[in-house]
């Protein structure tokens, strides 16, 4: 697939159209967010939604039931949440940093989740995408592997994506020795990341014995209240989550 096709805005592949856009109310009401309550990245997106009190309509996506799997895939057909959709806008966001930013940039709040200052900016997309790629997706290797079946499961990947997680956190628990938050004093994008990718980190590889700042910076995280809230609303489905058998 062209590149182009990725980055021109608007683009009929993401649904940006921008048309019909409306402001005030009628712009905060038109947010629905497909996603899963013990979907780790969708964690990501409800904390920055609830950070800002921003209004949206959540939508359960059961990718277990064809109807609801079907109606998500002809909106994204990768099949990946959170996916946010915006009618005012008349766009479909996909990727929960975009959907970050899309918010940071069309539905501002008091938090700015986005620094302003765009080397900061670029320092915190830089954790994010260190958070993402390097925390959270091991370990979702890690759990994935978990529901494979048994003659197809892949332990020399699971070895590796256990060091990766491993590496990560001794640099974050280098890097978190004296922060209140992944920037520093105000909360960002980057701790909505870091919230889940920790969060499931710490069932697969418990870490407070080995990494106290990394376990004290979790332990914030869960006491904030867009966190706390996510974490309530996900108990009911905490019985889901793959255990190692
Ligand atoms: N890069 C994506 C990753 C999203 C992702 O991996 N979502 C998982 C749930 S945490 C998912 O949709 N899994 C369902 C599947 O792969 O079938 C993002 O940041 O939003």
């Amino acid at each position: 697939m062209r590149e182009a096709m990725f980055l021109s805005s608007p683009s009929p592949l993401m649904g940006e159209g921008g048309e019909g856009v409306n402001d005030g109310a009628e712009l905060q009401m038109s947010l629905t967010l497909h996603y899963h309550p013990l979907s780790s990245f969708c964690w990501k997106a409800l904390i920055a939604l609830y950070e800002n009190d921003t209004p949206f309509t959540p939508h359960l996506v059961d990718l277990g039931n064809p109807e609801s799997r079907a109606a998500f895939l002809a909106l994204w057909p990768i099949g990946k949440f959170p996916v946010l959709r915006d009618e005012a806008r008349k766009s479909t966001v996909p990727e929960s940093t975009i959907i970050i930013e899309y918010l940071a940039q069309h539905y501002p709040g008091r938090i700015a989740l986005v620094p302003s200052d765009a080397d900061k900016a670029r320092q915190a997309r830089l954790q994010d995408r260190f958070y993402d790629l390097y925390l959270h997706m091991p370990m979702q290797q890690v759990t994935g592997d978990r529901l494979r079946p048994a003659d197809k499961k892949d332990p020399y990947g699971v070895e590796q994506a256990k060091k990766r997680i491993r590496t990560a956190l001794d640099m974050i628990d280098a890097d978190m020795a004296q922060k209140e938050w992944a920037m520093g004093e105000a909360f960002t994008l980057v701790d909505c990341a870091a919230s889940p990718a920790l969060f499931y980190a710490d069932k697969i590889l418990p870490f407070a014995a080995s990494h106290p700042n990394a376990t004290s910076y979790l332990s914030r995280l869960k006491q904030r209240p867009s966190f706390a809230r996510v974490l309530r609303e996900a108990e009911p489905y905490f019985h889901l989550f793959p255990q190692e058998k």
